[in-house]
């Protein structure tokens, strides 16, 4: 069992299309065992993407993605890390395979909708930045 960071980024949010991104994990079996409303700061944004410092779009991505609220989500699941990116497609929402989270809702490559964690170490650090360990539920599974 597997466990991802996922967080609908602040276009998606004021587009109101939470519903219709949460609804694309819950089709796929993908079990919601943390989510809640961040508002990033500019510093708290350039923190989380800190392994993107010296990349030309750090600047503009951190500005984004401290423009408006967010969803943080832990999705748990088998392989979730790999299914959840193939579910939200490639970056760049034009090059997108059609029916993913990005090609839908995305609008380029900076306001592509969602940001899903890339690795396993990836995933860890990513969860334990937004929440604690008691926040994570313990799903009762038959
Ligand atoms: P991903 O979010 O698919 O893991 P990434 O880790 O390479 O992609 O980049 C993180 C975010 O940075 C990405 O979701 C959007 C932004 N970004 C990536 N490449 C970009 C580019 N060439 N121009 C502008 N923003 C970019
Ligand atoms: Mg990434």
């Amino acid at each position: 069992m597997e466990r991802t960071l996922s967080i609908i980024k602040p276009d998606a949010v004021s587009r109101g299309v939470m519903g219709k991104i949460i609804s694309r994990f819950e089709a796929e079996g993908i079990t919601i065992i943390a989510a809640k409303m961040v508002r990033l700061t500019k510093e708290e944004a350039m923190a989380f993407y800190a392994v993107h410092r010296d990349k030309p779009f750090y600047d503009s991505l951190t500005d984004f993605m401290s423009s408006g609220p967010i969803m943080v989500m832990v999705l748990e699941g088998q392989d979730v890390i790999s299914r959840n990116r193939a579910i939200m497609g490639a970056t760049n929402p034009k090059q997108a395979e059609a029916g993913t989270i990005r090609a839908e809702f995305g609008t380029d490559v900076e306001k592509n909708a969602v940001h899903g964690s890339d690795s396993p170490e990836t995933a860890t650090k990513e969860i334990a930045f937004f929440f604690s360990d008691y926040e994570l539920v313990k799903m009762a599974r038959p």
